[in-house]
C-alpha cells in the first residue's frame, strides 16, 4: 500500500509515522508513506497556500492550484484521492477497509476553514470525516485513517489474530479484558476467566460483549431486540439488568 500525504505542516504527521507499528511496518516495506509539503506546489516567491473567502466571512481558505497541482503530479491510474473534512458521513470501520484495499491513497490535509471548493469537483474522489466534530487541520485525520488502514494490512500488527477477532464480534463493543495480577487494590479477576473452562470463558466474554453494548451504545443492536438466545446468555451470567460498574459505590 502506498499513502502520499499534502501538507503544509509535513513536521506534524512524519515523527508520528516513524513510531511504534506504522514505523515498524514502514521500515519492513509494508507500507510506503511520504509527506509531502504542500508549499512546492505554490507559486514563488511567497509561495501563499491560503486566501480571503469570496463573499466574507471570517477565516482564510487554502487555494486552490497548489492543491491541485500537487495531486496532478501524485496521482497514477491506480490513486484514490481523499479529502479530510468535517463535511462527510464519519468513518466507520468497513469504510476503513475499503480504503485499505486501494493500492494508492494521496491525503489531502486542509488548514484554516477549509479548502476552496472546485478542489472537490476537480480532483478529489471521497471526502472523509473521522467524527462529528470539528479539529484544525487535516492532519490528525489523516493520521487516523492511515493508523486504520495500515494495521489491516497482513504482518502489519504482530499477531494477525487481534484483527480477526474483532470482525467476529463485528457490531458489538469487546467484551472486558484483564492481565495480571489476579487481585489488584482489592478487585478481582472474574472467576469464569481463572477457570480454564474455554467454552465458558468463550459464553462469558458473549455475555458481557451483549451486555456493554445494551448499556453504552444500544444504537449499534438490532431494533427488534434481543433474541431469546441473547437474553438466556445474559441470564446465565446475571447480567440480565443495567450495568452498575459505573454508579457510586456505598
Ligand atoms: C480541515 C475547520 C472550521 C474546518 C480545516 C481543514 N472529522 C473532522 N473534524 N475536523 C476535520 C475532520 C477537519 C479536516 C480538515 C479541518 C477540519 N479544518 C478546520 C475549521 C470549519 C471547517
Amino acid at each position: 500500500m502506498r499513502v502520499d500525504v499534502v501538507t503544509i505542516f509535513p513536521g506534524m504527521v512524519e515523527p508520528v509515522l516513524a513510531q511504534s507499528l506504522l514505523g515498524k511496518a514502514r521500515e519492513r516495506g509494508l507500507i510506503d508513506v511520504q509527506v509531502h509539503d504542500l508549499r512546492r506546489w505554490a507559486d514563488p516567491p511567497q509561495r501563499q497556500v491560503d486566501d480571503y473567502s469570496y463573499g466574507g466571512g471570517p477565516g482564510m481558505l487554502m487555494k486552490p492550484e497548489p492543491i491541485v497541482r500537487a495531486v496532478e503530479e501524485l496521482r497514477t491510474a491506480d490513486s484514490w484521492t481523499v479529502l479530510l473534512s468535517p463535511q462527510a458521513r464519519p468513518l466507520t470501520q468497513p469504510g476503513v477497509r475499503r480504503l485499505a484495499e486501494r493500492p494508492h491513497l494521496i491525503l489531502v490535509c486542509g488548514r484554516y476553514e477549509g479548502v476552496d471548493d472546485r478542489v472537490r469537483d476537480l480532483v478529489v474522489d471521497e471526502e472523509v470525516s473521522i467524527g462529528d466534530y470539528v479539529v484544525a487541520g487535516g492532519e490528525v485525520p489523516a493520521l487516523v485513517l492511515i493508523e486504520a488502514t495500515s494495521r489491516l494490512i497482513p504482518g502489519v500488527v504482530g499477531c494477525d489474530d487481534s484483527v480477526r477477532d474483532e470482525s467476529h464480534a463485528a457490531g458489538l463493543l469487546e467484551y472486558p479484558q484483564y492481565t495480571r495480577p489476579e487481585e489488584f487494590r482489592g478487585r478481582r479477576v472474574p472467576a469464569t476467566l481463572l477457570s480454564g473452562d474455554h467454552g465458558r470463558v468463550a459464553d462469558w466474554r458473549r455475555a458481557q460483549a451483549l451486555r456493554r453494548t445494551l448499556d453504552r451504545r444500544p444504537d449499534l443492536l438490532s431494533e427488534r431486540g434481543l433474541t431469546d438466545a441473547q437474553r438466556l446468555l445474559l441470564a446465565e451470567f446475571d447480567l440480565d439488568g443495567p450495568d452498575t460498574a459505573n454508579e457510586a459505590r456505598p
